[in-house]
């Protein structure tokens, strides 16, 4: 049987570090190379091998693949919500066109199989805001919304007409301690914890009662590693898979925390991030994923608030 041998492409991002660090421990820290634009995370450091890659180069790209005997690409350098509407010709341009370089190189080097995350993102205001069912009706207002629902059917595309195994799945807001976020509208769920701790206040840039799904990092991790690997023939989803841990509120987090922190106060200062979380729906149906490969969350509000807490005030990464 051949080994496989796995890139990651945006390994120093938020979901990068600790996506790398679970395949490494799956797969061996040799055969899982890690790849960014910008200098290598210091938790990767010493773990296994780094390139230095631009996903929008498609030829250096092309290269790293063959020298490295690549099978499985893991694709995360993108633009998210926040930092898309400041510059959304760059957004669409490294969401859309590092897509594809992925997949047309995953095609013709017979890559095993690709991941690529979508986001709850490509809902819009028509969508249903409870339960959002896995289909339904798609309008995204952002640019970055409008570059996850195109990409979704390109790896549909890929899938049915080249048979290209990509697989996908639209991640809530995801909170995590190890590596910052990069610039999505449900950050104020991690910028929360880091002031609870530091000058116990924080100025939230939502509304007190802006639900929005969310999910803990090793959940996502956990969700990742199951749907990449399911057999092929349960993955009935080709474009992405709903998944869903937690939806709450600014007021409710802020809530959870003073049970570990009583002192900790909360203002409100709603910006432009406001009408992108006003977008998207306040809670997620996700029985497609559950029934297809058996997704289930182990982290509520309170487990994960706790973890948060506890990992932030003595890390141990
Ligand atoms: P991030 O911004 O933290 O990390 C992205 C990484 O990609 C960065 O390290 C960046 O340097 C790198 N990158 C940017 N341009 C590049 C290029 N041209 N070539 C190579 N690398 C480049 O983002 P993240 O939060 O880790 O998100 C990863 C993926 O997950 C994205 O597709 C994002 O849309 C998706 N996602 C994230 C969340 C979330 O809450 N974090 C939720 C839904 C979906
Ligand atoms: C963002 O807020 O942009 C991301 C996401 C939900 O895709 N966290």
């Amino acid at each position: 049987m051949v080994k496989d041998k796995i890139l990651v492409i945006g390994a120093s991002g938020q979901i990068g570090v600790e996506l790398t660090l679970a395949l490494r421990k799956v797969y061996g820290n040799a055969n899982v190379v890690a790849s960014d634009l910008r200098e290598e995370n210091d938790l990767l450091k010493g773990t296994g091998p780094y390139v230095s890659l631009d996903v929008m180069n498609k030829e250096m790209l092309h290269v790293q693949v063959i020298r490295q005997n690549i099978t499985q690409i893991y694709l995360l350098a993108a633009i998210l919500s926040a930092t898309g509407e400041k510059n959304p010709n760059l957004a669409w341009n490294l969401n859309m066109q590092g897509l594809l370089n992925v997949l047309d190189i995953a095609r013709e080097e017979q890559i095993h199989k690709v991941y690529w995350p979508s986001s709850i993102a490509v809902f819009g205001p028509a969508s249903p805001k409870i339960n959002c069912p896995q289909q339904t009706i798609i309008e995204p207002i952002t640019v970055y919304g409008i570059s996850k629902y195109a990409g979704e059917f390109w790896c549909n595309y890929y899938h049915h007409r080249y048979g290209v195994d990509v697989r996908s799945l639209r991640y809530p807001g995801l909170i995590s301690y190890k590596s910052a976020p990069g610039g999505g509208t449900t950050d104020y769920a991690i910028e929360i914890f880091h002031s609870a701790l530091e000058e116990k206040k924080y100025t939230c840039f939502l509304k007190e009662d802006t639900y929005l799904p969310m999910m803990y990092m090793p959940d996502a991790i956990k969700a990742t590693l199951s749907l990449m690997e399911a057999p092929q023939e349960l993955i009935t989803v080709r474009t992405s898979y709903n998944v869903a841990a937690i939806s709450f509120s600014p007021k409710e987090i802020a809530a959870a925390i003073q049970q570990h922190i009583p002192d900790f106060s909360i203002a409100y200062q709603p910006d432009y991030r406001q009408t992108i979380a006003n977008s998207w729906p306040q809670s997620i149906d996700d029985s497609t994923a559950r029934n297809d490969w058996n997704w289930k969350p182990d982290f509520n509000l309170e487990l994960m608030t706790a973890d948060m807490i506890d990992n932030l005030k003595a890390p141990n990464v």
